[in-house]
């Protein structure tokens, strides 16, 4: 999978995907992350890429050139399945958006900042409209590595064993059990003694019911959501 990501602050996403299960994945040729400077493509030497809003009010909106230039130009080296702006007014991001997007080829992400991007780049180019929750960042970058992160890690061949994305919270509506590793007892608090009798059958029913009672107390929601 190829990702390309237009930003105004390409520092901060220079590090998450260095790391960990991304870098693994990147190191193993399965993605590649490209961050593209907004400023780039700016209208003047001053580097400028916002203006003031028609019609008043305070905060600059990115305007249509820049973006659209940038678009276009990425546009003539890859074609994209899924051209992703990141805004608080988006759908909200789940397991199930990453599990889609996990099976694209190329996706670009558009990172706003103030105001957000001027709406004609919303209607004409953007295809898919995600946030990460009902709160607001001071710009999609952050965002946007959420949704790298996201879904990076589902794609095959990333994680090293591959069912253990099976098990992950969300994965079928189910929060993770707990997990517990070595010592067995830690200053007096023991773990549970199923674990160590070795039945692994009792081990997976066990685990099943402690995901079920997790998700009934900690988030019914889920239980009810169908989709
Ligand atoms: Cl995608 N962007 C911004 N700026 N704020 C957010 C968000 C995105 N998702 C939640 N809050």
């Amino acid at each position: 999978m190829h990702i390309d990501i237009i930003t105004v602050v390409p520092a901060l996403l220079e590090g998450p995907f260095s790391h960990s299960i991304l870098k693994r994945a990147t190191d193993k040729g399965l993605l590649t992350v490209e961050l593209h400077d907004l400023r780039k493509w700016a209208i003047n030497k001053h580097g400028q890429i916002d203006d003031y809003q028609y019609g008043g009010g305070a905060g600059m909106v990115m305007m249509c050139e820049p973006l659209a230039n940038a678009i276009d130009h990425l546009q003539t080296l890859r074609k994209y399945d899924e051209i992703i702006y990141l805004t608080p007014d988006g759908t909200t991001l789940n397991q199930k958006t990453a599990n889609f997007l996990s099976m694209k080829e190329n996706l670009l992400m558009i990172c706003g900042h103030y105001k957000g991007i001027d709406q004609r780049i919303r209607d004409h180019y953007v295809t898919r409209e995600i946030s990460i929750g009902d709160y607001v960042l001071s710009g999609g970058e952050l965002a946007a590595a959420v949704l790298v992160d996201s879904i990076g890690r589902l794609i095959p061949g990333v994680l090293n064993d591959e069912t253990s994305a099976l098990f992950d919270s969300f994965q079928d509506n189910l929060l993770a059990p707990p997990v517990y590793t070595r010592p067995a007892d830690f200053r007096g608090w023991k773990i549970p003694d199923i674990l160590i009798q070795g039945d692994l059958k009792k081990v997976d029913e066990w685990r099943l019911e402690q995901s079920i009672e997790r998700t009934k107390s900690l988030r019914p929601d889920l239980l009810k959501d169908d989709e």
